[in-house]
């Protein structure tokens, strides 16, 4: 095998070469839809951050997904179950026709056009697969450890491809044996996106998917304690959760704003006192910690997951203990110690699209080396 034929066969690229990137999205939700929770802001922040280094970048996801400025192969079938509503022992299971199973069907057959294709998805079979793709395959794994079927998998992925798995925070990792070789990328922001609002009204606010595993009675309860009201983001997951919030809390000072789009939230979200968030599980990450930094809001948080790595503890906001209501409360009164400039400096420091993609290119400098 000549020389030059040798370079390009084992693909010697230096990351900082334009790559041509396949980025693959969740099963569980078109993206613009809510469903994919915070993944779907991911996808979108990564995509733009990657375009900004100067790669190639075409997203793969479920149909009718929307993603203005970014090419975009969409791809029907039945959506997947969400994994954090299944059991630890849960089977891996497809819904017939599943939209899973043609996304990877899919990208199986265009990988030969990419340099490497970074998977978003949740889930056994892209996993699973990472041994049967010529283009190599790289797993930001979205969720902390929820099923054994999901953790024997990416065990065996992170025994057989070293750099293969990309995670939020070192908390998540640390809910899987695999994470001392997990690369930490956190996230990014568009931060262009988040207007600083130097002053607050008089409300708090919560955000995320409404769904058990984050706690928003926590946050009502602890609004109640601390007299204050309480805006509610997000799409409405779980409605029977829901509706017992609505008759557990009949006179609580709480109004749901529904599930809005980036530019509606930052508005209302750049005026909140603080954001309260309540996580019951390991948080991976915490994007809306972010969204909150980058308008200047000051974010309380359990110190749980992700947001316990995001917030600087009496700088940018308060940590508190876990599931702590009365805690949750106190610190409602202690803002006034928040510099709300300093929770935007700390966003554009740390979490800006720039800082995001120098993270990305070494990990894929690793991966492809
Ligand atoms: N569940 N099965 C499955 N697959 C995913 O990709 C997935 C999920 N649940 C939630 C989710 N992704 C996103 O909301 C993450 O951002 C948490």
């Amino acid at each position: 095998m000549r020389y030059w034929n040798l370079v390009f066969s084992s693909r010697i690229f230096p990351v900082s070469n334009s790559l041509n990137l396949l980025l693959v999205s969740t099963p569980v939700g078109p993206l613009g839809s809510g469903l994919g929770g915070g993944v779907e802001l991911t996808v979108r922040n990564i995509a733009i951050a990657l375009l900004q280094k100067g790669h190639r970048v075409t997203v793969l996801a479920p149909a009718t997904s929307a993603l203005e400025g970014i090419p975009l192969i969409c791809i029907p079938g039945n959506l997947q179950t969400t994994a954090q509503t299944e059991g630890r022992d849960a089977p891996v299971m497809l819904p017939e026709d599943s939209v899973l199973g043609n996304l990877w069907d899919h990208a199986r057959q265009i990988q030969s056009d990419y340099d490497l294709i970074l998977n978003f998805a949740y889930d056994w079979l892209p996993f699973y697969l990472t041994a049967f793709f010529t283009t190599p395959l790289a797993h930001l794994v979205s969720m902390g450890s929820l099923t054994n079927a999901t953790d024997r998998i990416l065990a065996q992925v992170a025994d057989r491809f070293p750099h293969a798995l990309g995670v939020h925070s070192l908390a998540q990792a640390a809910t899987f044996s695999w994470a001392s070789t997990a690369e930490n990328v956190k996230n990014g922001f568009d931060l262009s996106q988040y207007e600083f609002c130097p002053t607050a009204g008089d409300y708090v606010a919560w955000v995320g998917r409404i769904s058990p595993e984050k706690g928003l009675q926590d946050a009502i309860a602890a609004a109640t304690a601390a007299q204050v009201r309480l805006k509610i983001f997000g799409v409405i997951q779980d409605w029977d959760y829901w509706e017992k919030l609505l008759l557990q809390y009949p006179e609580a000072p709480f109004e749901y704003c529904g599930f809005l789009s980036t530019q509606e939230l930052q508005q209302a979200l750049g005026q909140a006192q603080a954001l309260l968030m309540t996580p019951h599980w390991v948080e991976a990450f915490g994007n809306v910690a972010i969204e909150a930094m980058a308008c200047g809001v000051p974010v309380i948080a359990y110190q749980r997951g992700g947001p316990a790595e995001i917030v600087n503890h009496g700088v940018t906001g308060w940590l508190v203990e876990p599931d702590s209501v009365p805690a949750l409360a106190n610190a409602l009164r202690n803002l006034g110690q928040i510099d709300r400039s300093a929770c935007r400096l700390h966003a554009e420091t740390e979490y800006s699209l720039d800082a995001m993609g120098d993270r990305l290119g070494a990990w894929f400098g690793k991966l492809l080396a």
